[in-house]
């Protein structure tokens, strides 16, 4: 139980646990150092928020905030470009990033596979229910597992047959995008169903509001639930996990190998 520790770089000014924190890019750079110092292995930059009823961003001012900030921690960590667009993808590719993170799973832009393929880089593959505008309108499923796998096996032999070298695709149940409080416990409970999917898994809880759903907790009050859901996440076969809170979860998953071990 090792899990790699990819931590928030949101460079946005309305994220929903950190907007306007790291808008600068100085900031988000030294926000970025610190987040490798605490134990980051990958650093995911992003410049649009995906927070339910989110609405996108232009290109133009997507770029103007992840471009600066991708080529400031590109020689210090593992960079991920946290996009759906395809031109903020190449452009981030060439700053530094090594990785693509499409919370779209290349609905948006089909061609972001042939760039990943292009390029021989990374890819995240995220499900999510409709989109940011209506993700969180009484999202329904017959089985949420059984679905998402079915989702994520699809768009794994799209991004294949594109030309993305299966080894560099990793695959991530979406937790909070089109999702009931039901639905993310679901995921989280049974993710040793998508091991047989055969790609590492990313999971994505922290701060989440289905953690405030459990015991009322606004956005800032969310470590505890963060923590524990990351732990069990790493237990159940989690290979990634997407955090702020590095060094607390980092803390915390050093002490569950330790009394597994
Ligand atoms: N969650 C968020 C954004 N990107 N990418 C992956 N692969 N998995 C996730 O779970 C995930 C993600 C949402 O978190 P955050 O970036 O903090 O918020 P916002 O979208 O408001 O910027």
């Amino acid at each position: 139980m090792k899990p790699k520790l990819m931590g928030v770089v949101n460079v946005t000014p309305d994220s929903f646990s950190d907007g306007g924190m790291y808008l600068d890019p100085e900031a988000a750079v030294a926000h970025g150092r610190e987040l490798v110092a605490q134990g980051a292995e990958i650093l995911d930059v992003g410049g649009e928020s995906t927070r339910p009823g989110a609405a996108e961003v232009s290109e133009e001012e997507e770029l103007r905030r992840v471009l600066p900030v991708v080529e400031g921690l590109a020689g210090v960590a593992t960079v991920s470009v946290d996009t759906s667009k395809l031109g903020v993808a190449e452009a981030a590719l060439d700053a530094g990033a090594s990785i693509v993170n499409d919370v779209t799973a290349m609905r948006r832009d089909p061609e972001i596979g042939g760039l990943c393929a292009e390029r021989g880089v990374g890819l995240v593959l995220m499900h999510m229910l409709g989109d940011p505008r209506t993700m969180q309108v009484d999202p329904h499923y017959d089985d949420v597992v059984d679905e998402v796998k079915a989702f994520l096996a699809e768009r794994l032999e799209v991004a294949v047959a594109a030309g993305v070298d299966e080894e560099r695709i990793w695959l991530d149940p979406g937790i909070g995008f089109g999702k009931a409080l039901e639905h993310n416990l679901e995921l989280l409970r049974r993710l040793g169903e998508l091991r047989s999917l055969g790609r590492p898994l990313v999971i994505g809880t922290s701060r989440k509001s289905f953690l405030g759903k459990i015991d009322d907790s606004p956005v800032d009050r969310r470590m505890g639930g963060t923590i524990a859901s990351s732990v069990l996440a790493a237990a159940e076969g989690a290979d990634v996990l997407r955090v702020h809170d590095v060094a607390e979860v980092a803390q915390a998953l050093k002490l569950a190998a330790a009394i597994l071990s």
